[in-house]
Order: structure tokens, then C-alpha cells, then sequence
């Protein structure tokens, strides 16, 4: 195993692998305090708080390459922020603290706070504009499926591979009126559709996750999203594409200052996140991928999955915090 030969580096990751949970741990339990009250704003910035103080214990000399970008206009975890005790390895750090902001506001299924933190210079640095997606989980050729092709042809490639018919396959997409002609394409060929009114990084990661019932994850979200969830997807192996959506020269020019020459390049997986990786999500309102923050009595609890790649290794850690129960229902 690639671990046993213990560089400093390699040891530090390990640890950092755990000391990320209690990151998104933090984060979750800042903003599900905050669950179903309407306030999409407030449950946000809890999440930030909490996650940026937490980072800034670290022992890592990181740098936030996806944060509150642009778009949310947070001033904390903005993009080029520095986090950590600088006493440590150059990291990059891609953050969304409350991903599904609408989620938890609503108490609706599906909201998480969510991290990875990879090898310097190894993430896509991607602006917050929209990303065109396209994943399924590990165990298929190579390239089955692209970006580029009909959707109906990618169904067709996917339920071939599977050994199943179209009408067996089913597609992840986000209820959006943008996807109103994929949706009814994908439909015709008599493809079952998932649709989720926001939190596509769980959506992506979901293709992995042969219990969610989800074969392929098609259409377009977050571009930070489509970074993180690229990121768990490199530690189980499944296949992804990605292209920028630069349809205006102001975020062409933006893009560019970020080092993205070519608007219109299609990333893979290994080009979105080339690094090693480590990515770690806490749910905050229940969802299909993990169960949300629950307070009861003088524990809250919380569940976490954490994935890294340089082992492929999926943990997911089920927490019990009685410290900070009292801290939070006091
Ligand atoms: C997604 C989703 C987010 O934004 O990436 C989406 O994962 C994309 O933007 O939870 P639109 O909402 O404009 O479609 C969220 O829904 C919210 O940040």
C-alpha cells in the first residue's frame, strides 16, 4: 500500500482525513440549528462561520480555491482566502458550508455541509458559474457515456453496459425549466427521471451509490458543486465530465484570471480533481446519502462520510457530540 511508505506529508493527510469531519461536523450542526426557519441566509452564514473557524485550527497551509464564490457575495471563505495554521502542507481547500441553502431553510431532504481539501494546485479552480455535468458510477468502460453525445445515446450506452433496457436506467436531473428538453427526451426513450430542486453535489455522488437507485447523473449546476462532488467520485472510481458555462466575455475574463484558457474545454474527472483528494460531507437535513443533525436531549448527533482517494477508501462516521450539545441547547 502506497501509505506504508510514511512520508511526512502522506502521515499528515492521514490524520487531516479526520480532522476534516470535525469541520463539516461543525458546519452542519451551526446551520441545522437553524433547519426550517425560512432563512437561507442565516442558516449559511452559521454554516460558514462554524467551518471557517474550524479550518483555521488546522495544521495546513491552505488556500480556498472554491468558496462562497461570486454568486453568494460572502465575505468569509471567499476564494484566494488563506486558511489553517500555515504550519502545515500547502493545501487547496474547495468549501460549500451549507450546500442546499434552500434545503435546509425549507427543512426539505438533502442538505449537507461539505469540504475537500487536495494537494496544491490540483483542483479546478472554478469560478461560481454554471457547470454542464455528466456522471455514472464505477464499474463500466471507459468513456460510455460523454458530455458531447445525445442523451438518448448516452442512455442507450448505459443500459447496454448495464445489461438492462432504457426504461430500466435511471437519471438524476435537476428540476430546472433549462432541463425542460432533456427531461422530455431522456422521457420518450422511457428512461425513468429523479429530479431534485437543489444539491447536486449529493446528486452526482449518488451515481455511486447503487442504493439510491441511480444509474446517471445528466445536466447543469453549480460549477463549485460539480468540483467537490468530482472529487468523492476520483475515491470510488466512477467516470465524469464537466464544461465551464462562459457564455458571457465578462465571465470568459473571470475565467481566464483564474488560469482557464480554453472556455469551452470539457474536463474529466482527473481534470477536475487531478490530486489527491480528500472530501468530506455532513448531512445536515436528512437525504438519501446521509442521515441530518439530530438533537436529542444532551447529544446531537451527526453523520459523516468522508472519502479519499489516494486509497479509495469511503469512511462514514457516525458522531455523538456531548460537548457541544451543551454549548448549542444551553
Ligand atoms: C446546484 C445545487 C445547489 O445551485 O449546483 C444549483 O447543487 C445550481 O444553480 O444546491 P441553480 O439553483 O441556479 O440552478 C444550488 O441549487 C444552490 O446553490
Amino acid at each position: 500500500m502506497t501509505d506504508l511508505i510514511v512520508t511526512e506529508d502522506k502521515i499528515i493527510e492521514r490524520i487531516l482525513t479526520m480532522e476534516l469531519v470535525r469541520v463539516t461536523e461543525r458546519a452542519a450542526v451551526a446551520s441545522a440549528m437553524l433547519r426550517g426557519r425560512g432563512n437561507e441566509k442565516a442558516a449559511d452564514q452559521a454554516a460558514v462561520d462554524a467551518m471557517r473557524r474550524e479550518l483555521n485550527k488546522l495544521p495546513i497551509d491552505g488556500t480556498v480555491v472554491i468558496g462562497e464564490g461570486e454568486r453568494d457575495e460572502a465575505p468569509m471563505l471567499f476564494i484566494g482566502e488563506k486558511v489553517g495554521t500555515t504550519k502545515g502542507p500547502k493545501v487547496d481547500i474547495a468549501v460549500d458550508p451549507l450546500e442546499g441553502t434552500t434545503l435546509c431553510a425549507k427543512d426539505m431532504p438533502g442538505s449537507i455541509a461539505v469540504m475537500a481539501m487536495a494537494q496544491a494546485g490540483t483542483l479546478l479552480y472554478a469560478p461560481d458559474v454554471y457547470m454542464d455535468k455528466i456522471a455514472i458510477g464505477p464499474g463500466y468502460p471507459k468513456g460510455i457515456v460523454d458530455l458531447d453525445a445525445a442523451p438518448e445515446d448516452n442512455i442507450m450506452a448505459l443500459a447496454k453496459a448495464k445489461g438492462c433496457k432504457p426504461n430500466e436506467i435511471t437519471a438524476l436531473v435537476m428540476d430546472r425549466p433549462r432541463h425542460a428538453e432533456l427531461i422530455a427526451r431522456l422521457r420518450a426513450i422511457g428512461c425513468s427521471i429523479r429530479l431534485i430542486t437543489d444539491g447536486d453535489v449529493v446528486g452526482v455522488i449518488q451515481c455511486a451509490e447503487p442504493a439510491t437507485g441511480i444509474d446517471i447523473y445528466l445536466g447543469i449546476g453549480g460549477a463549485p458543486e460539480g468540483v467537490l462532488a468530482a472529487g468523492a467520485l476520483r475515491c470510488v472510481g466512477g467516470q465524469m465530465q464537466g464544461r465551464l458555462i462562459l457564455d458571457t466575455p465578462e465571465k470568459v475574463a473571470r475565467a481566464a484570471t483564474m488560469g482557464i484558457k480554453d472556455p469551452k474545454k470539457k474536463y474529466d474527472l482527473h481534470e477536475l480533481a487531478s490530486g489527491d483528494v480528500v472530501v468530506a460531507a455532513t448531512g445536515v437535513t436528512d437525504g438519501a446519502l446521509l442521515k441530518g443533525v439530530k438533537f436529542s436531549g444532551d447529544v446531537i448527533e451527526t453523520e459523516t462520510i468522508v472519502y479519499r482517494s489516494l486509497t479509495g477508501t469511503v469512511r462514514r462516521i457516525a458522531g455523538e457530540h456531548r460537548e457541544l450539545a451543551k454549548f448549542h441547547l444551553d
